[in-house]
C-alpha cells in the first residue's frame, strides 16, 4: 500500500468527480432553501417557476447527482490508494465514465430547468418527462458502469499479482459498493429503457405503472446502501487512523459488506406496502428480507463501539465511558463522521419504523418520510462525505488543512446538525399529524386539521435557512482546501487491523459464491410478483400536470 499522495493523474480523476459532486450539491442546495420557504407559505416563486419544478430539481442534484460523483470519485481514489497506481484501463474507463455522467447530467439538469421534466427524483409513472429527461439519466448510469468496470478491472489486477493474499479491505469495499450498484441499476435500466423511452417518444401509447415503479424501488433501495456503503468505508477504515486506534475486524467489515450485497436489493416492496397489485405474502417475504439488511448495520455500529472502546483504554481509559474523552473531538476528520454516526441512531431506528406494517400506514407518504431521509442520506451520508472532503480534498491538490479552516468544519458540523435538528424533527413530528409530503404549500381551504401543520411547516423553514448557511460555509472551505490553503502534504488516513483480530478468511472474497446468492434472493423474492404485474396490471396513458 503506498503511504505518499497518488499519482497525479489518479487525483484528477478523482478531483474531476468530487468537483462536479459539489456544483450539484450548491445548485441543489438553492433547489431546497427556495422550496422549503415555498412551503412555509413565506415565498411565492416568480417567473413561473414552479414548486415540483423545484422538488424535482432539489431531489436529483442531492440524491443522485452531488452523491454518485462523489461516491465514484472517493472509490477511485480508494482504490489507487491501496492497489496502486491506476493502470490505463481503469483511468480511461474512469475518464469515459466521468464524460458520459457529466454529459448526462447535464442534459437532465437543463430538462429540469426547461420545466420539462418537472417528475421529481423517482420519476414515477403516470407523470411524463422529455425523453431527454430519461436519456440523460441513462447516460449517467452507463457512465457510473464504464466507471465500475474499470475499478473491477484494477482490483483483477491486483488480485493476480497478489494471489492467495485477501485484497485491501478499502478497494474489497469500494469493489462491493460497486456490484452492489451494478446489480441495482439494472432494474432502472430495464424500466428506463423498455419503459420510459419508448413511452415518452410517443412509439407506446400507455405504461405499465405498477411495474415501472416496481423495477424502480428494485433500484431504490439498494441506492440507498450505495449512498451509505462509502460513508462505512470511512467509518471503518478511515476513521480507526484518525483516532489513533485499530480496525476492529477485518472479517467483521468484509461480512457487512458481502450481507449489504445479498440482502439490500430483494426489498424493494417495503417502499411499496401500501401499493395495490401485489400480494401480501410477496411484501411480506420482503419486509422479512428487509429486516436482515438492518443486520449489517447493527454490526456496524459493534465494530464502531469496539474501536472506540478499545482505542480509549489503550490510551488509558477508565469507567464504563471514560474512553469517550479519548476521542479528538476537536479534529473535524473526526467530528463530522461521528456526528453523522450519532444522527444514523434516529435515522436508522425511523427506518426500523418504516418497515414495520402497521407502522407504515401511518408513516408512508407524509412529511415524515422526509424527515427520515434527510437525517439518513442528507446528514448521516452527508456529513461523512464532507468529513472524507476535508483532508481528501487537500491530499488531491498538494495542500493542507489549516486550524482555521478545521475550526470553520466544526463550526459547519454544528450548524448543519442544529439546521437538520429543526428540519427533519418538524417534518417527522408534523407527519405524525398527517400532513404529506411532496406538496407544495396549501391550507386545504383552511381546515383546521391543515392550520395545525404551519408552525412545523415554518419551522421546516427555519431549519431549511441554517442548512442553506452551512452549505455556503462547506462551499468555501472546499474552495479554499482546492485552491487556497498553504501547500503541503495531508495525509490519506487508512486504518490498521488490531493485532487481537482473527484472520479474514478468503471465503469473503469470494465473489461468485455473494452475487450468485445475490441473485437466487432476487429471483426468489421478484419472479412470481412481477410476472403477476406483467400479465394483471392496468396500463395508463401518459400525464403533465404541470
Ligand atoms: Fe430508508 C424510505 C426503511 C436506511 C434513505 N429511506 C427512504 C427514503 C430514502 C431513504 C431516501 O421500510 C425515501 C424514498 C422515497 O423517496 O420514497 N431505511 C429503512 C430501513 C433502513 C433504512 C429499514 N434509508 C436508510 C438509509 C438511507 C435511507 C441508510 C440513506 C442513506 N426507508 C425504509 C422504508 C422506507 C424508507 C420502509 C419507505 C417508507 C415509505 O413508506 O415510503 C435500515 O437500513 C436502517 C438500519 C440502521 C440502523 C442504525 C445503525 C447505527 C449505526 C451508528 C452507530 C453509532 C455510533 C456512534 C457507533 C439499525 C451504524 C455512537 C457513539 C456514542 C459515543 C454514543
Amino acid at each position: 500500500m503506498k503511504n505518499t499522495a497518488l499519482h497525479p493523474n489518479d487525483g484528477k480523476l478523482a478531483l474531476a468527480h468530487i468537483a462536479v459532486g459539489y456544483i450539484a450539491l450548491f445548485l441543489g442546495a438553492i433547489a431546497g432553501l427556495l422550496q422549503a420557504f415555498v412551503r412555509s407559505g413565506t415565498l411565492e416563486l416568480p417567473a413561473g417557476i414552479g414548486y415540483y419544478q423545484l422538488l424535482t430539481a432539489h431531489g436529483v442534484l442531492l440524491a443522485l447527482v452531488f452523491t454518485t460523483f462523489f461516491i465514484i470519485g472517493f472509490l477511485y481514489a480508494s482504490m489507487s490508494r491501496t492497489t496502486g497506481d491506476l493502470t490505463p484501463f481503469a483511468k480511461k474507463a474512469g475518464w469515459i465514465g466521468f464524460w458520459l455522467m457529466t454529459i448526462g447530467t447535464a442534459i437532465t439538469t437543463v430538462m429540469i430547468l426547461l420545466n420539462k421534466a418537472t417528475v421529481l427524483y423517482t420519476f414515477y409513472a403516470p407523470l411524463k418527462a422529455s425523453p431527454w429527461f430519461y436519456i440523460g439519466l441513462t447516460l449517467v448510469v452507463v457512465g457510473s458502469w464504464v466507471s465500475g468496470a474499470g475499478m473491477f478491472s484494477q482490483y483483477a489486477v491486483w488480485k493476480k499479482k497478489n494471489e492467495g493474499k485477501p485484497s485491501p479491505l478499502l478497494s474489497f469495499m469500494a469493489v462491493a459498493t460497486m456490484i452492489l450498484w451494478i446489480i441495482a441499476t439494472l432494474g432502472v435500466a430495464v424500466t428506463v429503457l423498455f419503459q420510459f423511452i419508448p413511452w415518452s417518444f410517443g412509439l407506446v401509447d400507455k405504461i405499465n405503472v405498477l411495474l415501472s415503479r416496481t423495477l424502480f424501488w428494485y433500484f431504490g433501495h439498494p441506492l440507498v446502501y450505495f449512498w451509505l456503503l462509502p460513508a462505512y468505508m470511512c467509518w471503518y477504515v478511515i476513521i480507526p487512523k484518525i483516532i489513533g486506534g485499530k480496525i476492529f475486524s477485518d472479517s467483521l467489515a468484509r461480512l457487512a459488506f458481502v450481507l449489504f450485497v445479498l440482502f439490500s436489493i430483494p426489498v424493494g416492496f417495503h417502499h411499496q406496502i401500501l401499493e395495490s397489485g401485489i400480494t401480501p405474502f410477496w411484501k411480506f417475504l420482503q419486509i422479512v428480507l428487509t429486516f436482515m439488511v438492518i443486520v449489517p448495520s447493527l454490526m456496524t455500529a459493534f465494530a464502531l463501539f469496539a474501536t472506540f472502546e478499545i482505542s480509549g483504554r489503550e490510551k488509558g481509559a477508565s469507567g464504563l465511558f471514560g474512553w469517550v474523552k479519548k476521542l479528538p473531538w476537536t479534529d473535524v476528520r473526526f467530528f463530522a463522521p461521528f456526528m453523522g454516526m450519532l444522527v444514523f441512531i434516529p435515522g436508522g431506528a425511523g427506518g426500523i419504523i418504516n418497515a414495520s406494517n402497521q407502522m407504515n400506514q401511518v408513516v408512508h407518504n407524509t412529511l415524515w418520510v422526509t424527515g427520515h431521509f434527510h437525517l439518513t442520506v442528507a446528514t448521516t451520508v452527508a456529513l461523512t462525505f464532507f468529513g472524507i472532503s476535508y483532508w481528501l480534498v487537500p491530499h488531491l491538490t498538494g495542500r493542507t488543512l489549516t486550524p482555521r479552516l478545521n475550526k470553520l468544519g466544526i463550526i459547519q458540523t454544528v450548524f448543519w446538525c442544529i439546521g437538520m435538528f429543526l428540519m427533519s424533527g418538524a417534518m417527522h413530528t408534523v407527519g405524525l399529524f398527517g400532513a404529506p409530503r411532496r406538496t407544495a404549500y396549501t391550507t386545504y381551504g383552511d381546515h383546521p386539521q391543515a392550520l395545525e401543520w404551519m408552525s412545523y411547516q415554518t419551522i421546516m423553514a427555519v431549519g431549511g435557512a441554517i442548512l442553506f448557511v452551512a452549505i455556503l460555509m462547506i462551499l468555501y472551505i472546499i474552495i479554499n482546501l482546492a485552491v487556497a490553503a498553504p501547500k503541503g502534504t495531508e495525509e490519506f488516513p487508512v486504518g490498521e487491523v488490531h493485532e487481537d483480530a482473527e484472520k479474514t478468511p478468503l471465503l469473503l472474497e469470494n465473489w461468485k459464491i455473494w452475487i450468485g446468492l445475490s441473485v437466487v434472493l432476487i429471483v426468489i423474492a421478484y419472479t412470481v410478483p412481477v410476472i403477476d404485474i406483467i400479465e394483471n396490471a392496468p396500463s395508463s396513458p401518459g400525464f403533465k400536470f404541470w
